[in-house]
């Protein structure tokens, strides 16, 4: 680290000595790889020497990724809040003054009541980001807080990112978790859409060390093909890259339905009695002829239609799957994109076996033991647009409009918990100001960042290292069933609470306060008082052994016992046919041809078959270039960039540019342009490579750190400009209004 962790403890005798080795976990991405950590000395003070991948962990198998190491620093970090803070501005002049919990949590639930009292309870919104899915703590205690607020006005990471699969495995499985994993380990032939695992690490697919996965596929004659516009670290070791051109994917997923049907290469056996309305589905895909999505996609019909050969080929020989992530759930049609992948896994009889495309059988399993309900679609609509809700949640692409827009039901007060979504949500800066504008605002956060800059109190938790963690959610979504409890590898500081120790203290302390507002009678809001204060003395780790025991689970050799003596995790197999469980609730059946599917497919067929892309825009003469993501292994999201050894070396904020566009702007490799969307304009070095598809320009997201206010020194240094301040709020997913970050329309304005 350039920068003296002032935090960490000074030399003493405790480091003579020798270091002990404690397992643990990475939570910063989907793969949480099992770790080896080198810890010098005891309690508080103890320090962390080195951080190894745990060669005994039997899903990770000792991978690891550079940001692992990374969590010393952020354990380390000078700049990282270790007390509640409130923003007083004095003389114009911001400072954020340290308060203790007590009176922090007192001005938290007097902020938000007053709104709630003098506005309504949907004047008060939240937003969860993305590391609410990674600390077990947000998932078992988050909601006896949030519940409470009784807003409608909720909005997550979700609808920047997954939400298209929620919707579509609702409607085909009937539950928005239930999401087949490909089986990548068994599979002979893998077709991978907007997806970077490389560099990802995979999602909606917990796969550590997946190259050397893609490495055995590829040594057992089986064949990985990847669709993406830009040449990928993905893409560079597939047998096949097809440079599609972005937001045509579901063109060209269509015609890959159209030419199972027309070549009769369907083949869904012992899925066949499950399906309902093949016929419809057979006739709603019959205009997207590969000859008719070509010129769209940029992917010719000879290639097309060999491709479903040998897809349906490796179904009789093992297994096929498609696999299709943020880059198809983020564009306007994401929802028809993860529609039609699961269509295609089905025709093909690649769900619900091995090789294919599987349910998970976690030891905790959060959809059998009924702890997440099955999800609702549109039960509301969002005042200012007309959005329609999931499961609960608005889209995060309304959020801003419905702080801005005036009238009853406006938002007045917002609660962040994990989240950046002035970087990580469409028209970043317009949100920015919304914030600014906010009654009340308290964050959830060890970071001054780029959105918690804009809140009345943060209320910092612990972090990853200092405590325990089973995975809730990427256990039901891994290769490989696996339970793995982790201990805390170093003690939290005196005083420092957990994040769900905050949400059981503001749970309770906003029921007592909020008793009056509160619906039902005495009785129930009494027992509610009640539930509050047993859930504050129910740690997640109690709630976990509660859990396994309802469910079974010693029956499998996972109980709290055999977890504590094997931190490097239980083996529970590979993934197991286990759809008819699943399925049970709505009488063994799949509806392949939902409502909403049926009435939008038909009005694709004008755009898609004429060869002009819906999001092609231009400015004049100036025909737009579109603007597509781009992941790198050493960041984070929007995070993570306060880490000296992730942001060193040369910058990685740049903009991907083909040779022939650098040419027609008369373009030097590094120059900087200045890039415009309808939304705004940032300046960014340009990086030219024939890696990207020509008219397609690529910027990572989650920079953007130069904002003024934010304490983040070392992210401030490498500050990068945001990608979201060019993305449109008003560019959604036609069904969910997902964010559709992909074929953003730019112009480069002047080098
Ligand atoms: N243009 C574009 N935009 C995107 C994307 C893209 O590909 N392109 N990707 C989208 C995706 S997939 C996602 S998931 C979102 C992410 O968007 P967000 O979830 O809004 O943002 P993160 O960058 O994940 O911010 C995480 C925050 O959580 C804090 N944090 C970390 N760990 C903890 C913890 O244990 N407890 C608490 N309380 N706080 C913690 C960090 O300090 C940080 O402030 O961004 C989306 N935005
Ligand atoms: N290192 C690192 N790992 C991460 C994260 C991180 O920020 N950094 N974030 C984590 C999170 S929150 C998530 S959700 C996952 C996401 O995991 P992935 O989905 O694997 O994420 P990306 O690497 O963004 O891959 C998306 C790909 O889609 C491509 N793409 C863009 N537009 C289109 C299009 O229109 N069509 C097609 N076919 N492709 C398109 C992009 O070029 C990109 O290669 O990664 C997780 N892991
Ligand atoms: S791939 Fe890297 S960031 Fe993701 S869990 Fe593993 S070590 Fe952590
Ligand atoms: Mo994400």
């Amino acid at each position: 680290m350039a920068h003296a962790p002032s935090s960490a403890p000074a030399a003493d005798a405790t480091d003579l000595a020798p270091p002990i080795t404690k397992h643990g976990v990475c939570n910063l991405c989907e793969a949480i790889c099992g770790l080896t950590f080198q810890v010098q000395g005891e309690g508080p003070r103890a320090r962390i020497v080195s951080i190894k991948g745990d060669d005994a962990d039997p899903l990770s198998r000792g991978h690891i990724c550079p940001k692992a190491v990374a969590l010393k620093d952020l354990h380390e970090d000078p700049d990282r809040l270790r007390q509640p803070v409130r923003r007083v501005v004095e003389n114009g002049v911001t400072r954020w003054e340290p308060i203790g919990w007590e009176q922090a949590f007192d001005l938290v639930v007097e902020g938000l009541v007053k709104v709630r009292e003098q506005h309504g309870s949907n004047a008060v919104a939240v937003y969860q980001g993305n590391p609410n899915v990674h600390n077990w703590g947000n998932i078992t205690h988050g909601h006896l807080f949030f519940s409470q607020l009784k807003t409608r006005a909720r909005f997550s990471a979700t609808s920047a990112d997954q939400l298209p699969h929620h919707v579509v495995a609702y409607w085909l499985y009937g539950h928005q978790l239930a999401l087949p994993i490909p089986d990548i380990d068994r599979t002979m032939c893998m077709l991978v859409l907007g997806g970077n695992p490389l560099a990802s690490n995979g999602s909606l697919m917990t796969v550590p060390d997946v190259r050397a996965r893609f490495k055995a596929l590829k040594a057992r004659g089986g064949k990985l093909i990847v669709v993406d516009p830009r040449r990928t670290e993905t893409a560079a070791i597939a047998d096949e890259h097809l440079a599609i051109d972005p937001g045509s994917d579901a063109a060209w997923l269509l015609s890959l339905v159209h030419t199972l049907f027309a070549e009769e290469l369907t083949a869904p056996g012992a899925l066949e009695p499950l399906l309902d309305q093949v016929k419809a589905v057979r006739d709603a895909v019959a205009p997207f002829s590969p000859e008719a999505t070509a010129a769209l996609t940029g992917i010719d019909a000879a290639t097309t239609r060999r491709i479903v050969r040998e897809l349906a080929a490796a179904s009789t020989q093992g297994g096929g799957v498609v696999y299709g992530r943020m880059g198809v759930s983020t564009q306007a049609h994401g929802v028809v994109c993860q529609w039609a992948i699961q269509v295609i896994n089905l025709l093909t009889g690649n769900v619900d076996r091995e090789g294919g495309a599987l349910l998970t059988s976690p030891a905790l399993n959060l959809i059998q033991m009924k702890l997440m309900g099955p999800g609702h679609f549109d039960a509301w609509r969002s005042r200012v647009r007309g959005a329609p809700e999931f499961s609960g949640e608005l889209p995060v692409s309304v959020m801003a409009e419905e702080m801005l827009t005036p009238g009853k039901g406006q938002i007045r007060a917002l609660v962040t918990s994990a989240g950046n979504p002035v970087l990580s949500t469409p028209n970043g800066r317009q949100l920015d100001e919304a914030l600014s504008k906010l009654d009340f605002m308290v964050s959830i956060d060890f970071y001054v960042n780029e959105t918690t800059r804009h809140a009345n109190l943060i209320l910092p938790p612990t972090c990853f290292v200092e405590h325990d963690h089973y995975d809730l959610v990427f256990l039901h979504l891994a290769v490989r069933n696996v339970a793995r409890y982790s201990e805390p590898v170093v003690e939290r500081a005196p005083g420092a609470l957990h994040d769900w120790e905050i949400y059981a203290e503001l749970a309770q302390r906003y029921a007592r306060r909020a008793w009056s507002l509160e619906r039902g009678g005495a009785r129930a809001r009494l027992s509610g008082l009640l539930a509050r204060a047993l859930m504050k003395r129910l740690s997640p780790q109690r709630l976990l052994a509660i859990g396994l025991k309802r469910s079974g689970a010693a029956q499998r050799g996972v109980t709290m016992a055999k977890l504590r003596a094997h931190p490097e995790g239980i083996d529970l197999g590979p993934l197991k046919p286990s759809l008819g469980k699943a399925l049970q609730a709505r009488g063994k059946r799949i509806d392949l041809m939902p409502a909403a599917i049926r009435r939008e497919l038909p009005l694709l067929v004008a755009p898609f078959t004429a060869g002009t892309p819906d999001s092609a825009s231009s400015e004049g003469s100036r025909p737009a270039l579109k603007l597509i993501g781009r992941r790198e292994v050493r960041s984070n999201n929007s995070w993570m960039h306060n880490s000296e050894r992730l942001v060193s070396g040369k910058a990685r904020c740049t903009l991907w540019i083909h040779p022939d566009d650098a040419q027609r702007h008369a373009l030097q490799d590094g120059h900087t342009v200045t890039l415009a969307s309808r939304t705004g304009r940032i300046q960014v070095p340009v990086h030219i490579t024939s890696d990207i598809r020509p008219g397609v320009v690529s910027l990572p997201h989650g920079w953007g750190h130069d904002r003024d206010g934010v304490r983040l020194r070392v992210a401030s240094a490498h500050a990068g400009a945001s990608i979201n301040d060019l993305t449109d709020d008003r560019q959604t997913e036609r069904i969910s209004a997902n964010a559709a970050f992909s074929a953003v329309p730019v112009w480069i304005e002047a080098a």
